[in-house]
């Protein structure tokens, strides 16, 4: 009986997680998850564990955190975290969680500190995570350097933060070194956040991911968006039409001409990258399609640069353009509730009202947020039916979903593997 309660009490999702292992097992390729994956509270629970606290993920962007001792917060599922500017320039990230007795420590999403100071007994951390400061009443034998904060590991490229929660963090330096090279004319040092916007979904994150890697609903569902956005971005695609393929082979001769990087790559499943034209001659995500701000970003001199998309999996995607760039993190915040969060990035010199005015700049993106948000709802809210079972996902329009259903479902049953030795 003790033995039993022990074990439970070792690993409460036990049971869920060999249920799981079975369910990728026999899940069907090419067909959306069996409904636990998007609605059960152990599962969001192994989704946390195996693929939250295990992958790299996409935090925030190096030009929200600019100066020394600047720093911003979010939560990994129950983790808070938090990202540092140190005195050498360095990004560090750290548990956002007091050595004393566990206080969250920083409290707001973003600020400036000399020190990182506990609010609970004012512990006092330096901006590397070295305890400094312990109140005099510790007694003489303590000792500092054991109580330093725990480091997340964390890497910058092109200007993004990726974080990992893991002990050992997989082999990610490929895709950030062409992260790196791509986001090269876009001078990522002198960019600032334009504006910024937090959604809650009533939807797994799942779904919302599943709903961003297709543009199989566009037309039904993103007016705004469609007066700009080219739907697919591969001259293979199907939709492919001679007239696209002769404008791509004309953009992208003038992208090498200013020595822009736009060939698709691959990372795996995990990470996509390509630049595509935008439609009919416009240049940026805006309802009228010029741009929405007058100074371009980086070394840019010409607005037309069509869309650099760069995906991200667990939780991102991202359009770059001439004159502005839109970044979306994904979060989840429980089995059917996601938070999404949005920036519009510009030049750092550029003038809010002079160069550019943030509700015509985020006017498409708003609206195509939101039309996503009901989308991703009204599919939890279908899934949640008894009547759900799994349905095929189209292999030309939906190629992006399987992607995702794919690298989801390997690194889910990798990762149980290795916490679970009995599953292997
Ligand atoms: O407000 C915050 O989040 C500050 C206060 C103490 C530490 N933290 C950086
Ligand atoms: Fe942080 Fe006490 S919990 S100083
Ligand atoms: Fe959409």
């Amino acid at each position: 009986m003790n033995l039993i309660a022990t074990h439970e009490l070792d690993d409460p999702l036990a049971k869920a997680r060999e249920a799981t292992a079975d369910m990728l097992q026999s899940r069907v390729r090419n067909f959306s998850l069996p409904q636990p994956f998007y609605n059960d509270a152990r599962l969001f629970d192994l989704d946390m564990q195996e693929i939250f606290e295990k992958e790299w993920l996409f935090a925030g962007m190096t030009c929200e955190i600019p100066a020394k001792g600047n720093f911003m917060t979010l939560d990994v599922a129950s983790n808070p975290i938090v990202i540092v500017r140190g005195h050498e320039g360095q990004v560090h990230a750290f548990h956002n969680v007091c050595r004393h007795r566990g206080s969250r420590l920083c409290m707001k999403d973003k600020g400036k500190v000399a020190k990182l100071v506990c609010p609970y007994h004012q512990w006092t951390y330096e901006l590397d995570g070295r305890l400094l400061f312990a109140g005099s009443d510790m007694g003489d034998s303590f000792d500092l350097a054991a109580y330093g904060l725990k480091p997340v590991h964390v890497k910058c490229a092109g200007g993004f933060i990726f974080i990992n929660l893991s002990e050992t963090p997989p082999a990610v330096d490929d895709f950030l070194d062409t992260l790196e090279h791509y986001l090269e004319p876009y001078d990522m040092t002198n960019v600032k956040v334009a504006v910024e916007s937090s959604i809650v979904e009533q939807a797994n994150w799942k779904l919302v991911i599943e709903n961003n890697r297709e543009c199989y609903h566009c037309n039904g569902a993103h007016p705004e968006l469609l007066n700009s956005l080219q739907e697919f971005d591969d001259t293979d695609d199907p939709r492919a039409t001679p007239a696209y393929k002769a404008l791509v082979a004309r953009k992208q001769a003038e992208w090498d001409a200013q020595q822009v990087p736009w060939q698709l790559k691959r990372f795996g499943k995990r990470n996509r990258l390509t630049r595509t034209p935008m439609l009919n001659g416009t240049v940026s995500m805006t309802l009228d399609g010029k741009p929405a701000c007058q100074k371009l970003m980086g070394r840019l001199s010409n607005p037309d640069m069509g869309s650099l998309r760069i995906l991200h999996l667990p939780n991102s995607w991202n359009h770059f353009m001439g004159d502005h760039a839109v970044v979306f993190r994904v979060m989840p915040l429980g089995p059917q509730q996601t938070v999404v969060t949005t920036k519009w990035l510009v030049h750092k010199d550029a003038v809010e009202g002079v160069d550019y005015h943030p509700e015509r700049m985020r006017h498409v993106w708003d609206a195509t947020n939101d039309q996503d948000r009901r989308l991703a709802e009204e599919n939890q809210r279908g899934i949640n039916s008894r009547a759900y079972e799994p349905g095929p996902y189209s292999e030309t329009y939906e190629f992006g979903v399987i992607d995702f259903i794919d690298w989801y479902s390997e690194r889910l049953r990798e990762n149980l593997n290795h916490s679970a030795p009995s599953l292997q």
